[in-house]
């Protein structure tokens, strides 16, 4: 058939028969399948949601975060119109001219169950799931959310320590406490190294800061490069800074970009990272070091402008899990 008589006839039939004329298809990260029951979990990938913003200070708004990247349409990794299928078709990129993340097995393990104003049993079952999911042997991707909900993550991977922290941030998040508070948005990182299985932690992007927390992050050993430097350094030479060590965990604040690119977020900074200095930087530290899982934060939709900031998140995590993930030989999809 031409192509010419292909469109004729896709008029005359008026439905395509591979694809249904309605679709109950649930929203989902990349539209990867559905796993609703983490003990029985088996996908190379998990997707877990946090929609909590109880750590925020000013705007909240990034309890909508996880639902929005899912619904960014542009980026996905299935195009099975009945939603069934196990490993990604992948999501063809122009510079290498093949799919990312081809036969990859992901799942959309849904969100964390927040309940209001019961911010440490939120946290608790957040460790849990993380928890599940690596026993599980999968690889946690965790949207949030706040950043509060960093800390919950981290204290579910003891299995990896040493464990190392890389933190894209516009901010420090390393204030001990605030009127007797310990779990705010403004603390994950301090939370991070107090665990004992955690150790070299480094912030990248710092472009506002207060000197107490300044000091502290330095009495307590980590590298901070703010964006200055990091401009100066270009991203490959920021990854040469940053030591290597066994275990990787990367938690990416979006407030870390520039406003311009990501404007919704609760405490935009002028002055950030842009794209491509993100990307070359997350993707040369997971080419380095074994990085374990990666969250994603403080997305915070109502802000949003385009839906751009939310396609910024959505690309990041691509850019980050077809690194860790090189796709499969086409014809292996079906054995692998
Ligand atoms: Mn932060």
């Amino acid at each position: 058939m031409t192509d010419r008589e292909d469109t004729e006839s896709l008029y005359t039939e008026l439905t395509d028969p591979e694809w249904p004329i309605t679709r109950a298809q649930p929203r989902s990260f990349f539209r990867a399948p559905l796993c609703d029951d983490l003990d029985s979990l088996d996908a190379e990938v998990a997707f877990l949601g946090v929609p909590f913003d109880q750590g925020t200070f000013g705007r909240p708004g990034a309890r909508f975060g996880p639902d929005a990247v899912r619904d960014w349409p542009r980026v996905y990794s299935y195009e099975d119109p009945k939603g069934q299928q196990r490993q990604a078709e992948g999501y063809f990129d122009i510079d290498s001219r093949d799919e990312l993340l081809r036969g990859i097995t992901m799942a959309d393990c849904g969100n964390v169950t927040i309940v209001p104003s019961e911010v440490i049993r939120n946290f608790r079952k957040l460790t849990q799931a993380t928890e599940k999911i690596v026993e599980r042997g999968a690889f946690p991707v965790v949207v949030g959310g706040d950043h509060a909900i960093t800390f919950p993550v981290v204290r579910g991977l003891s299995k990896f320590g040493p464990l190392n922290v890389v933190h894209f941030d516009a901010h420090m998040d390393y204030t001990h406490e605030t009127q007797g508070v310990l779990y705010t948005h403004g603390s994950p990182i301090r939370r991070c190294r107090e665990l004992d299985f955690v150790d070299h932690i480094t912030s990248l992007g710092i472009r506002s800061a207060r000197r107490k927390p300044y000091e502290e992050s330095q009495r307590d050993g980590s590298l901070i490069i703010s964006t200055r430097r990091f401009k100066e350094l270009g991203p490959q030479g920021v990854v040469d800074l940053i030591p290597s060590g066994e275990n990787l965990y990367i938690t990416f604040d979006i407030d870390v970009m520039d406003p311009s690119q990501a404007p919704g977020t609760g405490t935009p900074e002028v002055g950030g990272l842009y794209y491509e200095d993100a990307r070359d930087c997350l993707t040369a530290l997971v080419e380095r070091d074994n990085l374990v899982a990666f969250d994603m934060v403080e997305v915070a939709p109502p802000y949003d402008s385009s839906e751009i900031t939310t396609q910024l998140a959505a690309k990041l995590i691509i850019d980050v899990l077809s690194t860790k993930f090189p796709s499969r030989p086409a014809e292996q999809q079906q054995e692998a």
